[in-house]
């Protein structure tokens, strides 16, 4: 058993489209714990810092304007191998590859609009919960389910 901690947001979309419960649920039936949970507005700097690694490609700016748009939800997720079990809970980036069943795979149409991020390694979520989490709005519990699971 490996506790891991990761960071997914859910994009400004899914706040207009009213679908915030239908995605956490997905999260809270795997038996991930949420252990923060924040709205903000994504300031420029702070998106232009979480997404550094894609300024130059093709799709960077749309992507800026898109996560700056409106207001998004950031997560902090705690549970066995949360970093993996989030991500294939999202499916893959391309939606066109996202089965139906994962997050992508049943809500969007476009990848430039596939309405959740999450985290793809250690090093990421660690970087990623560092910038939209201070320590304290992180608040780990005991599961009374864990052994049903
Ligand atoms: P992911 O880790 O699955 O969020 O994917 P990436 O970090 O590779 O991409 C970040 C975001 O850039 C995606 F969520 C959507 C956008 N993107 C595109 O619009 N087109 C692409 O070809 C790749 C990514």
């Amino acid at each position: 058993m490996a506790i891991q901690r990761t960071f997914a947001m859910l994009k400004p979309g899914v706040l207009q489209r009213r679908i915030i419960g239908d995605v956490l649920s997905r999260f809270e039936r795997k038996g991930l714990n949420i252990i923060g949970l924040k709205v903000m507005v994504i300031p420029p700097l702070l998106a232009t810092t979480h997404y550094a690694e894609h300024k130059g490609k093709s799709f960077y700016n749309d992507l800026i304007e898109y996560i700056t748009s409106g207001a998004v939800v950031a997560i902090a997720v705690e549970g066995d191998e949360a970093i993996q079990l989030v991500r294939r809970l999202c499916g893959p980036t391309a939606v066109c590859e996202s089965l139906p069943g994962t997050i992508r795979g049943d809500y969007c149409l476009h990848t430039n609009h596939n309405i959740i991020h999450s985290s793809d390694s250690p090093e990421s979520a660690a970087r990623e919960l560092r910038l939209f989490f201070q320590p304290n709005e992180m608040v780990p519990w005991q599961d009374g389910n864990e052994q049903w699971m």
